[in-house]
């Protein structure tokens, strides 16, 4: 499955953006994005995992994969074990279509998971049309701003980015595939509409009530938990087999890289602190009060809220 082009050609990071179908995109990715939306037919039982970075992304994974695939691998021999969530559920655009490929999809075992970063507009026209579900994470975007940060300075070449930079980037909408109220919205909008192609779920609300939640996703994606299990604890053993700790604790995620991405990412650097509203350790009252402004501002009659300042 893995091959190891990240090494055969390993890519630089860089900072560079391009304004892309209205969201601004790292460039190196646009190329992937426009052969993915060219190519890829989705299937009525796909199920697509979205997120802005540093949403709760490598959370989703590890609990939708664990989840989906629990009769088939007892936790104690799961694949995520030993293996990076991200090299287990590809994303499109960083890894299904990178470098000019045409994946072939045929050994994936259905119902096939596919994750995205990209804003609800710019999925291919297959996943909108067909009966493709997909399932949304958010979060605070104050968090997600400060976790990026932390994210991208763990990058050598980045270690310098200053926290102003970043920041000032986010107020203007300028962060990673588009502007946190823009990704939001087109993903709320169609849970509101087509509740049963779009769950919309919060990160806040994961850590507040796993079960619940969990409850929710396996409802969503047509595998629900039987009264045994509920009665047996497997929901809560999911919930812990996924936590931050276990997960972070792993030799997989302790030492080496993502081997499915043309980019240089340890696989350390996705698992920090995971707590809700870190901001406050990093962020002045006044910048967190000047941003969710903007952003109540921006979503204002969408009918979402997002709770941001403590
Ligand atoms: P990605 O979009 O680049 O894949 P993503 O997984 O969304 O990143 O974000 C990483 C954040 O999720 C980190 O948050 P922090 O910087 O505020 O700490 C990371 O710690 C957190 N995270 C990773 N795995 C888990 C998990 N199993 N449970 C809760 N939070 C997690």
């Amino acid at each position: 499955m893995a091959d190891q082009s990240n090494q055969r050609h390993p890519q630089k990071h860089t900072l560079n953006s391009t304004h892309f179908q209205g969201f601004w995109c790292p460039s190196e990715f646009v190329p992937n994005i426009i052969s993915f939306q060219n190519h890829f037919q989705a299937l009525d039982d796909d199920i697509v995992l979205a997120s802005k970075p540093k949403a709760g992304t490598t959370w989703l994974k590890s609990l939708a994969f664990t989840i989906l695939n629990r009769h088939r691998f007892p936790l104690s021999v799961s694949p995520l074990n030993t293996t990076n969530p991200h090299d287990l559920i590809l994303f499109f655009e960083l890894s299904h279509y990178r470098n000019g490929r045409l994946p072939d999809f045929a050994g994936i075992s259905s119902p096939r998971l596919f994750s995205t970063h990209l804003p609800y507009h710019a999925l291919a026209e297959s996943i909108k049309q067909s009966n493709a579900r997909i399932v949304y994470i958010t979060r605070n975007p104050l968090d997600i701003m400060v976790s990026q940060w932390h994210f991208v300075r763990s990058m050598p070449e980045l270690a310098d980015w200053p926290l102003d930079a970043c920041f000032e980037r986010f107020c203007r909408g300028e962060e990673a595939f588009g502007a946190f109220w823009d990704h939001v919205s087109g993903y709320w909008k169609q849970s509101m509409e087509k509740p049963r192609k779009v769950l919309f779920l919060k990160y806040e609300e994961m850590k507040e009530n796993p079960v619940g939640e969990m409850k929710k996703m396996t409802e969503f994606m047509g595998c629900p938990f039987s009264v045994e299990e509920e009665k047996a604890g497997a929901i809560e053993e999911i919930a812990e087999f996924c936590s931050l700790s276990s997960l972070k604790n792993l030799e997989v995620n302790k030492n080496g890289a993502v081997k499915n991405v043309d980019l240089i990412l340890q696989t350390k650097s996705f698992f920090r602190k995971g707590e809700a509203s870190d901001y406050v350790n990093f962020l002045s009252p006044e910048a967190a009060e000047r941003y969710s402004k903007i952003v109540e501002e921006k979503l204002k009659g969408s009918g979402l809220t997002i709770k941001m300042c403590c």
